[in-house]
């Protein structure tokens, strides 16, 4: 039987500047999203990589001296080593300026032409180089220095030129209907009423080229014009899976979830199925948006400039702080705020103090009084089997969950289930046993162990590291690790040989305390 498969992807990021905590936060939960089905048996393509076309770009490089390219692939590989540093498991780094994507787009382009979408027309308006989008006069304010804005505060300027328009008008009832029959199309809620309302409201044509500059792929049959940077971003997640062959390889993948930040959903939400819908390709699954991350309550932005570095972050606090805080913390829909003693708090609390704890409590009671080995497992009492039984409930719970992109959810579960085992512990009191009832003891000990076996086989997606190194002290081989082993049927084997314990999750404590 062939697995069921799963296609995720991140939106592909600007290479115009550095990676900032946003970026990452969006790498972070999209691979935690992806390394919980790959680990619940889904065959899973993950993909994130940089969009390198546009003004934007063009631009930035002119002001280095450098060439669009060469900017794209020095900040392109900061991208990328952002992933590996996040510990991403993306199975493709996808960028914009490969020649299969080029192909893609051209084909996509034509596809939508062939369907009677695209016609040349003009177009003037007020244009944001910032934002790479036109504003509608009336959406724009002058401010006291004179500069025209759009609503986010971006300067606009006015242009006219040729272009090429996409017929979005003629989409706005199928994208109705498509939101009314589907409605897990775009999430969480608030997302999809938003985008529900905006098209309600009535759907312009899209304006879908440029000819004021030549970075960007060439509109098929004439190359004055640039495809707009959004028909190019968005083909990329057809481009991964082998666009436009669609009979082979990487073609079974399609169609995709796709995680955004909430800045960008009309493009995904809107346009995108709009596109698709043209050029006769199925809809991706679903569309989730999260929401933004804010230092201590304040908006971050490159022109803001209290970028925070990812990292530098890693460096400071460890990744698996940094991906359990975010996860853990911020509501995976909802906007976050984040400081430095959030992160400890959160941090120490349910790492250090809650599974490590009960991790290196136990096993090294184990490693003293059981040999060093898997203790021997008695006749299991009532509390024995329903700490355990918690193990296997809160995976059925977090598949519920990530099924929805409830990642906060999903971890809330699984905490849950450790704060119960710590309760368990103190309540079964092993080191009292011990002269009392060195039998009951060890299965007291077996009972944790194999609790804190469970726990950590669900938190893999969240911290894989800190959770592949408890693995190891309990001894679980590598081909155990899946979700499918949480169950009893894979519990540890009495007598097996442990490595000496140590901790996993140490807690952070303030420099110069
Ligand atoms: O929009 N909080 O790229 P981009 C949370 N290239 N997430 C944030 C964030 C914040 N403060 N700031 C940014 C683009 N993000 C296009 C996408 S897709 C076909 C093309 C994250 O580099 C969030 O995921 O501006 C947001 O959607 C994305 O970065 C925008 O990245």
């Amino acid at each position: 039987m062939s697995r069921e498969k799963y296609y995720l992807t991140t939106p592909i990021f600007y290479p115009n500047g550095k990676p900032h905590i946003g970026h990452a936060y969006t790498v972070i939960a999209s691979d935690a999203l992806a390394r919980f089905q790959r680990l619940d048996g889904k065959d899973v393509f993950f993909l994130t990589g940089t969009d390198e076309h546009g003004l934007k770009m063009q631009q930035t490089a002119e002001k280095e001296g450098i060439t669009p390219i060469a900017l794209a692939d020095r900040n392109s590989a900061i991208f990328r080593s952002m992933t590996e540093t996040l510990g991403a498991s993306n199975d493709e780094f996808i960028r914009t300026t490969e020649p299969r994507h080029y192909a893609s787009c051209q084909a996509i382009w034509k596809a939508m032409a062939a369907n009677g979408d695209i016609y040349l027309d003009r177009y003037s308006g007020w244009y944001s180089v910032r934002q790479e989008a036109y504003f509608d006069e009336a959406e724009t304010t002058v401010g006291d220095d004179g500069v025209r804005r759009e609503p986010l505060g971006s300067p606009v300027e006015w242009n006219e030129e040729e272009s090429y328009f996409f017929r979005l008008s003629a989409y706005q009832d199928k994208l109705l209907a498509l939101y009314e029959s589907q409605p897990d199309f775009v999430g969480p809620a608030e997302r999809r009423n938003e985008v529900m309302s905006f098209v309600k409201s009535g759907l312009k044509d899209l304006s879908i080229s440029r000819t004021t500059f030549k970075w960007g792929v060439p509109v098929p049959g004439d190359d004055k014009h640039v495809m707009y940077v959004w028909v190019d971003a968005l083909t990329n997640y057809i481009t991964a899976a082998g666009y436009p062959d669609t009979k082979a390889g990487q073609w079974r993948y399609w169609p995709a979830t796709h995680i955004i930040g909430k800045d960008i959903v009309r493009f995904h939400a809107v346009y995108w199925p709009a596109f698709l819908m043209s050029a006769g390709i199925e809809l991706p699954k679903r569309v989730f948006a999260h929401g933004f991350l804010f230092n201590r309550g304040e908006k971050m932005s490159k022109s803001v400039g209290n970028v925070i570095d990812p990292f530098t972050m890693v460096e400071h606090y460890g990744l698996d702080r940094v991906r359990y805080f975010f996860l853990r913390e911020v509501p995976f829909g909802q906007d976050g705020s984040y400081s430095h003693e959030a992160i400890v708090n959160r941090t120490n609390a349910d790492l250090a103090n809650g599974l490590g704890n009960l991790a290196q409590r136990s096993l090294s009671m184990i490693a003293k009084n059981c040999g060093g080995a898997v203790p021997k497992r008695g006749e299991l009492t009532e509390a024995d089997a329903a700490i355990l039984d918690q193990a296997v409930e809160a995976l059925a719970v977090a598949r519920r969950a990530m099924a929805e992109q409830g990642i906060h959810l999903a971890l809330a579960a699984i905490f849950g289930v450790v704060a119960e085992a710590d309760r368990y512990f103190a309540s079964q009191e092993p080191w009292a046993l011990k002269k009392t009832d060195p039998e009951r003891m060890e299965t007291v000990l077996w009972t944790t162990a194999e609790l804190v076996r469970r726990v950590t086989l669900l938190c893999q997606p969240f911290v894989p590291g800190s959770a592949a190194k408890l693995l190891d002290l309990l001894a679980v081989p590598a081909d155990r690790r899946a979700f499918e082993h949480v169950h009893a049927d894979h519990a540890l084997v009495p007598g097996t040989a442990l490595p000496a314990p140590e901790g996993v999750f140490p807690r952070y404590v303030e420099q110069g305390a």
